[in-house]
């Protein structure tokens, strides 16, 4: 199976990152973890990004706050599918991350989450494994249907709740 990267720009970042973690491991899926910025460690963010598929990856997810231009950055070097999670680490609240990373030009995308949406994030990047690898997606069916009979209990309940 091929793995995923997770590049976060700095370890303040790690809070939200860890959800994104914490999925793949439920998910059994191989990954990797590192720090590199964009703005302070350009040249081994883009070393990463260069060798990713030679070194097995199939999914890079990338998650930095503030002026957040390592999604872009780690795109502009690969052709595998780059997940970028805005990180809400300023006073801004992460809206300056999310136009960073979300605000790409034509010809280098980036998958944008939602602020902080690093499960997301996680679970795309499995989809993507998943187009290949039949019992990924299998998983992912499983937890789908999972999720939605925890919301019809909830629906089942939620009258009684109300009028209790
Ligand atoms: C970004 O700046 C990082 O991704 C982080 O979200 C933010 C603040 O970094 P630190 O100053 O906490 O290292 O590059």
């Amino acid at each position: 199976m091929k793995k995923v990267g997770i590049v976060m720009g700095s370890d303040s970042d790690l809070p939200v990152v860890s959800k994104a973690i914490d999925t793949l491991k439920e998910f059994g899926v191989p990954f990797e973890v590192h720090i590199y910025s964009a703005h302070r460690t350009p040249k081994e963010a883009a070393a990463f990004a260069s060798g990713a598929r030679e070194n097995g990856f199939g999914a890079i997810i990338a998650a930095a706050g503030m002026a957040a231009h390592l999604a872009g950055a780690i795109a502009a070097q690969t052709t595998i599918p780059v997940i970028g999670i805005p990180c809400s680490s300023s006073n801004l609240e992460g809206l300056d991350a999310l136009l960073s990373t979300v605000q790409m030009p034509s010809g280098i995308p980036v998958a944008t989450v939602a602020v902080n949406g690093a499960a997301n994030a996680a679970l795309l990047a499995i989809q993507i494994l998943g187009v290949e690898d039949v019992s990924l997606a299998e998983k992912l069916d499983a937890k789908r249907a999972a999720d939605a009979a925890k919301v019809l209990a909830k629906d089942a309940g939620i009258m009684e709740k109300i009028e209790s």
